[in-house]
């Protein structure tokens, strides 16, 4: 690099110098930390920004959140060209720039990466990286720092887009880098007027039985997502939403609410309670890129029917389904395209979610944990629906099959006008364009969900009764270094240390409908445990004995 582009780097240097015995590891997630350490990593992660704005001439996004994560931490994560995660091949490059202890490292790696990777440096290009953030306290002045970051790379600009929703920002650096509107208000419209246009095509025989009247009551986390879902749901009508833990009134972020809470303690977060049985609710977590929903037990201590990631996958599936087969039976011969349809999920998709889905005829794939894996995975179809059973999810369009439905469905308008086919083609290109093609997005998520239930005709407990849940149990363990745990085939054996796998078959065997596996977090220091049997104690009890043979064999 030239001198004037290496003095600009080591004058923000001095400004945030990174803090002392941190190493930081760019996870599933990004990185992620108690906010106080991340000054130093968010402006490295500035320059890496630019670096990758460089390298694939494109918009290039940076947000910066922990979303369900408590609210002192925070966090950074980039937003490749086509809205997607960072490519793994950088991952290495944003480790060993967020840990390089000096300056003349710093640039010195700098200055092997952009020659490794034939980026053209010292301001020959420009490049430009769009910000956002969520409603952290902590997230403002980190905001400066990747600001500073993107500064210090000669010719690169930053634009702040504010306080967003993080699948937001992934629309906008995709919607900008293929040359669409691509402003907040843009998102808003583009979600409302597919909604609207979807709930238009509901069979009429259909949208007058009642069983989703009523309104939805949605819990916002205390983070972006309840004040978003407010402005969304001015534009939209058919629609009634009421949203608590807004974060207008006080409440804390991901304290005892938020979809990861409801999730995993299968509970009612804060604000809801047996008032609220019956009604159909959802929860969003802190940065809005996952959800669920949930209905309240009536007379009880808290207690929940959960509507997880799993039963999301298979409501849209269904939905798909049926607008495929419309489209077969009709067009299929004419057309000669039948549509690929893939389902992917993780090792901890409820075991009766894949059987069921597996029974409907569809393929489904299993990939490691992690959205990058899932998104990968589904984009190898022309419809490939993935999900957590954490709510992180959605439904991916391949650009083909969206260009063989724009075409059909021109066709359609002339030669059979208001037929069921038009109709499915209609329906099938409105889904596309709501629910967010770039990452898994819970307000889009939302309005998926609520037109497919007008659509059905169905309440949430039509909608839960899909299939029944096979009793499970999370557990983590603490161990020494839980990279010792390596995990092959999607995470669900475990191949070292050795003899762990065994021993794992070996207590499985004895439960009913007994499956377990474990997998080091990406996110904490933990080994996780997942046990899955016929009874919630079989399920207790496989993973209680699983997690001992993991102290055993690790502790
Ligand atoms: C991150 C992942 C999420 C995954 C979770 C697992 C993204 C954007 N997020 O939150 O997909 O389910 O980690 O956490 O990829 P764990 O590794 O601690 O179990
Ligand atoms: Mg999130």
């Amino acid at each position: 690099m030239n001198e004037q582009q290496q003095s600009l780097i080591l004058e923000s240097y001095s400004r945030f110098l990174p803090p002392q015995g941190v190493k930081l590891s760019y996870g599933t997630a990004g990185f992620r930390a108690d906010a106080s350490l991340l000054q130093s990593t968010v402006f490295r992660v500035g320059i890496l920004a630019a670096l990758r704005s460089l390298k694939t001439h494109s918009v290039i996004g940076l947000m910066i959140t922990a979303s369900h994560n408590k609210v002192s931490d925070n966090g950074v994560k980039i937003a490749d060209p086509n809205g997607g995660m960072l490519s793994q091949h950088w991952e290495p490059f944003a480790d060993a720039l967020a840990n390089a202890p000096s300056p003349q490292e710093l640039i010195q790696l700098i200055n092997e990466f952009v020659k490794k990777e034939g980026i053209q440096f010292d301001g020959v290009r420009s490049a430009e990286i769009l910000l956002g953030r969520d409603t952290r306290p902590s997230g403002e002045a980190l905001l400066e720092a990747a600001k500073q970051g993107v500064a210090s790379v000669v010719g690169a600009v930053a634009v702040d887009m504010g306080i967003l929703t993080t699948p937001q920002l992934h629309w906008m650096v995709r919607a900008r880098n293929k040359g669409m509107k691509a402003s907040e208000q843009d998102y808003f419209e583009e979600l409302s007027s597919s909604f609207r246009c979807l709930v238009d095509l509901i069979p009429s025989e259909r949208s007058k039985s009642d069983g989703t009247n009523g309104k939805l009551v949605v819990d916002g986390a205390n983070g972006v997502g309840g004040l978003k879902l407010k402005v969304l749901e001015k534009l939209l009508n058919g629609l009634v939403v009421e949203v608590r833990n807004s974060s207008e009134d006080g409440g804390i972020l991901n304290e005892g609410v938020g979809a990861d809470y409801v999730q995993k303690e299968k509970v009612v977060p804060h604000g809801f309670g047996s008032g609220d049985a019956g009604i159909r609710c959802a929860s969003l977590d802190g940065d809005a890129d996952r959800l669920v929903y949930f209905t309240v037990h009536p007379e009880s201590s808290g207690a929940i029917d959960l509507v997880d990631g799993d039963k999301i996958l298979s409501l849209f599936a269904l939905f798909i389904r049926e607008q495929l087969s419309i489209l077969n039976e009709k067009e299929g011969t004419k057309n000669n395209h039948q549509a690929s349809l893939g389902i992917v999920q993780t090792a901890y998709a409820n075991g009766a979610s894949t059987n069921y889905l597996k029974q409907l005829g569809l393929e489904v794939n299993l990939t490691p944990t992690g959205v990058k894996y899932l998104h990968e995975k589904a984009a190898e179809f022309d419809i490939g629906i993935y999900f957590e059973a954490n709510g992180h999810g959605t439904v991916l369009f391949s650009e083909s099959f969206i260009g063989w439905l724009e075409a059909t469905t021109k066709e359609l308008s002339t030669r059979s006008k208001g037929s069921d086919e038009e109709k499915a083609a209609l329906r099938l290109l409105a889904a596309s364009r709501l629910i967010n093609q770039a990452v898994g997005d819970a307000l889009s998520g939302v309005l998926l969900v609520e037109v497919i239930l007008q659509h059905m005709g169905w309440s949430i407990h039509r909608w839960n009764e899909l299939y029944h849940d096979l009793p499970s149990r999370q557990l983590k363990v603490k161990v020494a270094d839980r990279t010792a745990v390596i995990t092959t085939n999607a995470e669900t054996v475990v191949v070292s240390p050795p003899g762990l796998q065994e021993a794992i078959n070996n207590e499985t065997v004895k439960y009913s409908q007994g499956r377990c596996f474990v997998r080091p977090s990406g996110t904490e220091d933990v080994v996780r445990v997942y046990a899955e049997a016929s009874s919630q104690e079989a399920a207790d009890s496989l993973a209680n004995s699983v997690a001992k043979l993991v102290d055993q064999f690790l502790g």
